[in-house]
């Protein structure tokens, strides 16, 4: 059985290559293929230092998926804990910044107590390279709706678990400080609250949000989210900590007489962008990778399509400073609703997930990639040497990455790449073989160093933990 779908999956590969759908920008081409069908309802999906996609089903299974071959396996089926009618269901889901060594995945999902009371709870899992096993609850028993859920979750660069909650329908939620829904809530990794939080008695990190469904780092660890809005004005804020983001007294800008009195009495925070009307913008993943130069610099945001049914990938281009979005580009509207999107550190191609024409979500849904072939970084006639770069300790120690170069690799290039997908340091590998990185300026996370010479390429992972 496993061996006739590998086989479909093969042809249909073939076939879809003769298609050659492309997109063209100014200088690249990018070339679609299509890495997967049948998803019931992707939600989250990222990026693994262990080269796999980690998928969340709505319904309730995790799923981790070759994005070469296609071939997907579940790790993890929660269906029968998950209410996933309506809004609800398993959502956001992070891997452990040090995924290598401490293989942990976050995850949250709805779940129902008593009299059909929707809640919500953060959870842990172990990955034993097979499955996902021994879910430990770290926050439980959050307010939960029908609608607004949020959950997006992201692991900061100083190792905390960031977490949107929704408003659950009830805007009055969002501006009470006692309550942690319609927040951004910081955690710790084993669910207490953060001493250097705003409050030290309180998760709550910024407030006044709505329904957060987008989180990702920008330029210089800027924090963004993408919150979406009632009728009109959905948002692309910049996250300051302790902020408040005006719902439900303050749409987008505060730009009405009442608002202006809100936003002064209690210093609201503008989006750097709005939509009018929503548009119902989803996943933020920052764009740097050299692949795709038109877009480096950018914020890629999923966007389902809304009241004004236009689904797309926006490319949100950053002023230098990241405090200001320049301008907007639309692309891959022909999909229907777009869900999330994730980079590939080492081609620099994207993916994004498609949610069906119609909420929730009619079929297909598909994992679709988008590459630019001709990028040299890794071209598919390069020859892959395997073990060629031997690291010394890892995760690195006092921010050296120490390591050691085949000598086929003598007076190449490094190019260090971080699993967010942006190139962090590059340079010339030296004639001695035996070199030594500074790498204080990284954040800590998952990265992966590429040697390449004439043709021939080597990557290899570590881990800057601090
Ligand atoms: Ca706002
Ligand atoms: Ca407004």
């Amino acid at each position: 059985m496993r061996i006739w779908s590998i086989l479909l999956l093969l042809y249909l590969g073939s076939l879809k290559i003769t298609a050659q759908t492309t997109l063209e920008l100014e200088e690249s081409t990018l070339t679609e293929r299509e890495v997967a069908v049948g998803i019931q309802v992707p939600w989250e999906m990222l990026y693994g230092p262990d080269d796999h996609l980690w998928i969340t089903e709505k319904r309730g299974r995790v799923l981790r998926l070759e994005p070469n071959s296609g071939v997907s396996e579940t790790v993890l089926n929660i269906e029968n804990l998950v209410e996933a009618d309506s809004e609800p269901g398993l959502l956001g889901m992070a891997l452990h910044p040090d995924f290598e060594n401490v293989p942990k995945v976050y995850l949250v999902y709805n779940y129902i107590e008593g009299f059909f009371n929707i809640r919500e709870r953060l959870v842990s899992y172990d990955w034993d390279g097979t499955s996902l096993t021994n879910e430990v609850i770290l926050l439980d028993d959050i307010p939960g709706g029908n609608i607004h859920n949020g959950t997006r979750l992201l692991i900061s660069r100083d190792d905390k678990i960031l977490m949107t909650t929704g408003d659950i329908g009830n805007g009055g939620l969002s501006q009470d400080q006692s309550n942690i829904n319609g927040k951004l809530l910081r955690i710790n990794l084993d669910g207490s609250i953060p001493d250097d939080n705003p409050d030290p008695n309180s998760y709550i990190y910024s407030y006044g949000h709505r329904n957060s469904q987008g989180l990702a780092y920008g330029p210089d660890n800027l924090l963004y989210s993408s919150e979406h809005g009632a009728q009109s004005s959905d948002e692309f804020n910049l996250i300051e900590e302790g902020g408040n983001y005006g719902w439900p007294n303050v749409q987008g800008a505060c730009n009405t007489t009442s608002e202006i009195n809100f936003c002064n009495t209690f210093n609201v925070k503008e989006p750097l962008a709005e939509w009018s009307p929503c548009v119902a913008v989803n996943d933020l993943q920052y764009y740097d990778h050299p692949a795709i130069p038109e877009w480096q610099g950018s914020m890629l945001m999923a966007v389902l399509g809304g009241f004004a049914k236009l689904p797309r990938i926006s490319v949100l281009k950053l002023s230098a400073d990241g405090q200001s979005v320049e301008s907007e580009e639309r692309y891959f509207e022909n999909y229907g609703r777009l869900r999330d999107i994730s980079i590939n550190p080492h081609t620099g191609a994207i993916y994004f997930a498609t949610n069906g024409n119609s909420y929730p979500s009619s079929g297909p849904n598909k994992i679709i990639e988008y590459r630019n072939l001709a990028f040299s970084g890794v071209n598919t006639s390069d020859i892959n040497i395997q073990d060629a770069i031997k690291i010394k300790a890892n995760p690195i120690i006092n921010n050296q990455l120490q390591f050691q170069l085949d000598p086929i690799f003598r007076d190449g290039q490094y190019q260090i790449i971080s699993y967010n997908g942006y190139l962090a340091l590059s340079g010339s590998t030296s004639n001695d073989l035996n070199m030594n990185l500074d790498c204080t300026a990284l954040s800590s996370g998952s990265y992966f160093i590429r040697v390449i010479q004439d043709g021939k390429v080597s990557t290899k992972s570590f881990v800057v933990a601090r």
